[in-house]
């Protein structure tokens, strides 16, 4: 069985999509890899223009009760020029995210006559590291970014003394005139300037060489090595976002980490990376081997056609280092890019959008053992609560706190845009929120519920109070939109805006169930609970229409897009609970035809559509649909160094992905651990360690012709267990904390 756990190239990356990022959460470098130059284009996730701002706008209430009349009456054209004057953000847009800048190297001579070169990122490591030969002398480089040391470490080695001399020097493209770039002393190098805007951060990055043997010396804005047997740079950068002096810090900081050796700097980087990464593993059929292909090699015979499920588990391990690299304790959430970002100008600002793409970078968070991962997530929900509440108060007069689709580095919580499909969608924090209640049910840590239930509980009031009654008595959403599609009325008129949309009930439902449940475990609030079980009582139910599939909105009308990206009405199949095949095989079937009928009006164009269609399957159980799709993701929507390709680049694909092919192995949902519930024919063969179930499980099994043959259960919490397994017979059993269980066939 193959484990492989390396991207490699046997050339330099020309183009950013090529590069090989490196990241600890808060500092990333995507790294090119040449030899007559290095680039390291350079991120830190709090470089975003602009300051925080007030954008709510104070029109929206008072037009509020006029709109949703329009909507019940099915005055579209009216409701939505009335939402497109009333509802947006002031201005339509929140900030954005940007690069910091390059560092880059120049190696006089090294372009020519270069042999035996390889480029690799070695994810059990967490470093890049780049090989060469140059006539006698074999060059080695290798970067990483340390958590622990906050730093990017870039080590020059060669196997002759003398033989490391460079140029280096800070850019920033045509923005450089924004900032200053100068030498540090002998041996260093600074560059400043400001994010931009008004109350915008101020940034500050930095660079300190060690050499030992030859020659450090700076001029002008370049730091000059000469003759060194070998090298040590280290960069750091922050911005006032979280230091009142970022000079102050990255120089302090540099100069006590530039007296510890690289040794000590590589050891104590792989002891707190390799710590997180080396808890799961996953071997699929060796057959056909191609480990010895380099990665752009492999994906290219996937291309034509060919299987390759090495590289299956590599970009499934390749999900768990990306998600290591770019949110960790501390840092800001993965955005839309994590945080490797080149454009000043990036796509979609490069921010948090919250109506599918945010949630999907977290999926594999919990399923994947890297829980901690999870926790920048919920400081931003935290961030979010108070211009949440504003927001909630100032556009609907409700309680509570609430999001639209987008959200920033200032947990700006206005809608963004004034794009009908999509802006005026008043769901995000109760999304969001169901990220918290996941983490309990995965930890079952209950200090942390007590604390995430004052958060779930303030989305669900404003939910409670958003909700408006129809006709009928039911509660309904509105305005609302099933993002971000768009409806055919029968009479051929499209429509956008709408009362209840499918997903809006299955968020709701799902939010209200978890607080329920919280405030039941807490042993608290008796009476907000019965108000949410009487709300429950009175939304609509998910319906089936004419085709058989799930309805997406309250009325069975044609989708205006059927092979739209956003399979919304889904939600309840995946990520929520509700449509699972046992306890309702009637929605589970429609589920089915819904996303078949997407499919095949050319659904799952991007990669995220895609990623979320694996997870999908694999909550339908069916594992060959699951392995199509994932083959489908890397055939279309994978970038050579194995990022998500929307297209451009986005990384959501890849945490989708990832949580995918772990979905297909292990599911937890329903209260059994159900192991290798979507396996497809063509991995008769496999182990896998260290995935987590929810109730406080990490669970390791080895499967041979498609039958467990042996499960270990490590429990964390109390509880109980069971589990259901192809060759194993069904198993239940009171958990002890701290205990370890085996069976075998
Ligand atoms: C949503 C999606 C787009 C894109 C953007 C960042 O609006 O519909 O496909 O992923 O977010």
């Amino acid at each position: 069985m193959e484990q492989t756990h390396r991207l490699w190239y046997s050339q330099p990356a020309v183009e950013w999509n090529e590069a090989l990022p490196v990241g600890n959460g808060r500092l990333g470098a995507m790294i090119f890899g040449g030899t007559g130059s290095e680039r390291l284009q350079l991120n830190e996730d709090s470089v975003w223009y602009g300051g925080p701002r007030d954008r709510n706008n104070r029109d929206a209430l008072p037009h509020l009760p006029q709109l949703r009349e329009m909507i019940m009456q099915g005055r579209l054209r009216e409701a939505e020029e009335l939402a497109s004057l009333a509802l947006p953000g002031l201005p339509e847009s929140q900030r954005h995210y940007l690069p910091l800048g390059d560092l880059l190297l120049t190696f006089n001579g090294h372009d020519q006559h270069c042999s035996d070169y390889v480029r690799e990122l070695d994810l059990q490591q967490g470093l890049c590291r780049i090989r060469y030969r140059i006539g006698e002398v074999s060059y080695t480089r290798e970067i990483f970014s340390s958590y622990p040391d906050q730093a990017v470490v870039i080590r020059l080695t060669a196997d002759k003394k003398q033989a490391i001399s460079l140029k280096a020097r800070f850019d920033r493209e045509s923005w450089r005139y924004l900032e200053k770039t100068e030498k540090w002393e002998q041996n260093g190098l600074v560059m400043t300037g400001e994010c931009g805007g008004k109350d915008g951060s101020t940034f500050f990055a930095a660079l300190k060489a060690s050499s030992e043997g030859g020659s450090c010396r700076t001029v002008g804005e370049h730091l000059l090595v000469e003759g060194a047997d070998s090298l040590t740079l280290l960069l750091a950068a922050g911005t006032t976002f979280r230091y009142k002096d970022p000079e102050q810090y990255c120089k302090q900081h540099l100069n006590g980490l530039i007296g510890i050796s690289y040794a000590e700097l590589l050891e104590r980087h792989v002891s707190d990376y390799g710590r997180l990464y080396g808890r799961v593993s996953l071997a699929l059929p060796a057959e056909p081997d191609k480990s010895q292909l380099p990665t752009d090699a492999r994906l290219e015979l996937v291309r034509q056609g060919e299987e390759d499920h090495g590289l299956v588990a590599l970009y499934f391990h390749y999900g768990r280092y990306l998600l290591l690299s770019c949110s960790r304790p501390g840092s800001l959430p993965a955005n839309l890019q994590g945080i490797w970002n080149d454009s000043f100008l990036p796509p979609w600002g490069s921010k948090y959008t919250i109506n599918i793409n945010i949630q999907m970078n977290y999926w594999p968070a919990e399923l994947c053992n890297l829980g901690e991962c999870h926790e920048p997530l919920f400081e931003l929900i935290e961030r979010m609560r108070e211009p949440g509440r504003v927001t909630a108060k100032v556009m609907y007069d409700c309680r509570g706190f609430t999001a639209h689709h987008n959200t920033d580095i200032w947990a700006d919580t206005a809608p963004q845009d004034t794009y009908l499909p999509a802006s005026f969608w008043p769901m995000g924090a109760a999304w969001l929120c169901l990220h918290l209640w996941e983490h309990y049910r995965y930890g079952q840590d209950r200090a942390f519920l007590a604390q995430a239930y004052g958060t779930m509980k303030e989305a669900a009031e404003f939910l409670l109070d958003y909700l408006i009654e129809d006709q009928e008595g039911r509660l309904l959403t509105c305005p609302s939109v099933s993002p971000e599609n768009r409806y055919i009325l029968p009479n051929g008129e499209t429509g956008v805006l709408c009362a209840g949309a499918t997903m809006d009930f299955q968020i709701i439902e799902e939010l209200f169930a978890a607080c329920i449940q919280s405030a039941d475990i807490l042993g608290r609030d008796q009476e907000f609970g019965a108000e949410l079980s009487a709300a429950l009582q009175r939304l609509p139910k998910p319906k089936i229409g004419k085709h058989g599939q799930i309805q997406e909105w309250m009325e069975d009308y044609e989708e205006a897009e059927p092979g739209h990206r956003h399979i919304s009405h889904l939600f309840a199949l995946y990520p929520g609970d509700a449509f699972t095949t046992k306890p309702s095989p009637e929605l589970a079937a429609a589920s089915r035809v819904t996303l078949e009928r997407r499919l095949s009006s050319g659904g799952g164009h991007t990669g995220w559509s895609r990623a979320w269609i694996i997870n999908f399957w694999a909550r339908l159980q069916d594992g060959d649909k699951a392995y199509e799709n994932v083959m489908a993701l890397l055939d279309h929507s994978t970038l050579p160094n194995l990022f998500d390709n929307h297209p451009p680049f986005q990384i959501d694909g890849n945490f989708g992905g990832t949580a995918g092919i772990a979905e297909m192995l292990l599911q937890s949902h329903t209260g059994v651990i159900r192991l290798l519930p979507a396996l497809p024919q063509k991995w008769g063969v496999g182990e896998v360690r260290g995935l987590r179930a929810r109730g406080g499980f990490t669970v390791s099994f080895k499967w041979s012709e498609a039958k467990v043959t042996e499960a270990v259960v490590e429990c964390t919490a109390a509880g109980p267990c069971r589990i259901e397994a192809p060759g194993l017979a069904p198993i239940a059993f009171m958990a002890e904390e701290g205990k370890r269980y085996i069976f075998s066939r």
